[in-house]
């Protein structure tokens, strides 16, 4: 079973427990619950919805400066939309709600409580997985930018909209984190080989508006698509303990903390 945490006050200097780190540390991942507040999740709802708007205006995928507003088609014949929006790729670097919302000194609290003291941006994005939204294969996030050459890094994944089983939540393996980074191929996505994903220990993290999942970049994962009629707003964020190395595709050469 994923270890429930009881919520955390807002405030400075948050500090997760020994027993939350150990976690993080054993497991690859921790939950921290109700740690958005229902102002901050209004927000990220806002976000997607003006996103959504000019998602419907202009029909296809495009680029506001480096924020990529992802488009895939919808399974629903009876909508009116024949688009929606998957996901808003560096969304951290066009909107400032996003920003404010998903680098909060709370979240940077944890994030140095897992990472250490030297927290740089990574990478973000906007998870919108609307209905009949695509399920995402099993990969470790490290696989797409090992140009970092740094695995000190965290993924917070934190549900705006409940996650389910149904509307497909993400599904980790606990210790996966510690077997180094695995061969990944361009399949339906860029993957593992699942063969025997069957025969792992899988758990599926359930979560409610507000709750978010901090695990580690060598942590594997995947989701199922979104069997239901509602959406399954996340929003995702990475940080880093190291610079961004010359060259390398994502990352900030700026600490937000140090
Ligand atoms: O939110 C999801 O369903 C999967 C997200 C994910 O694992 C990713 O984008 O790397």
């Amino acid at each position: 079973m994923i270890q429930r945490f009881t919520p955390i006050e807002e405030k400075r200097n948050l500090t997760l427990s020994a027993d939350q780190i150990d976690s993080f540390n054993k497991n690859g991942f921790v939950i921290i619950r109700g740690l958005y507040t229902e102002e901050e999740i209004e927000l990220i709802i806002n976000l997607r919805d003006e996103s959504e708007r000019k998602v419907q205006v202009n029909g296809e995928s495009f680029k506001i400066d480096r924020a990529f507003y992802d488009v895939e088609k919808v399974r629903d014949i009876e909508s009116e939309k024949s688009v929606t929006l998957r996901k808003i790729q560096e969304v951290y670097s066009s909107e400032s709600d996003f920003r404010k919302v998903s680098s909060s000194n709370k979240i940077l609290d944890i994030v140095q409580d897992l990472i250490g003291d030297t927290i740089y941006y990574h990478s973000s994005k906007l998870m919108c997985k609307n209905p009949g939204g695509r399920r995402k294969p099993w990969h470790q996030d490290y696989a797409y930018w090992p140009d970092m050459n740094n695995t000190n890094q965290v993924t917070v994944w934190a549900a705006i909209e409940p996650s389910t089983r149904e509307n497909g939540c993400i599904q980790i393996i606990p210790g996966s984190h510690k077997r180094g980074l695995i061969d990944h191929y361009q399949g339906e996505d860029y993957m593992i080989n699942e063969d025997n994903i069957e025969n792992e220990n899988i758990e599926y993290a359930v979560m409610e508006p507000g709750d978010i999942l901090f695990f580690n970049v060598l942590a594997l994962h995947a989701s199922d698509p979104n069997c239901s009629d509602k959406p399954r707003l996340a929003t995702i964020i990475d940080f880093d303990s190291n610079p961004k190395p010359h060259a390398a595709e994502y990352g900030d050469e700026q600490p937000l903390r140090c």
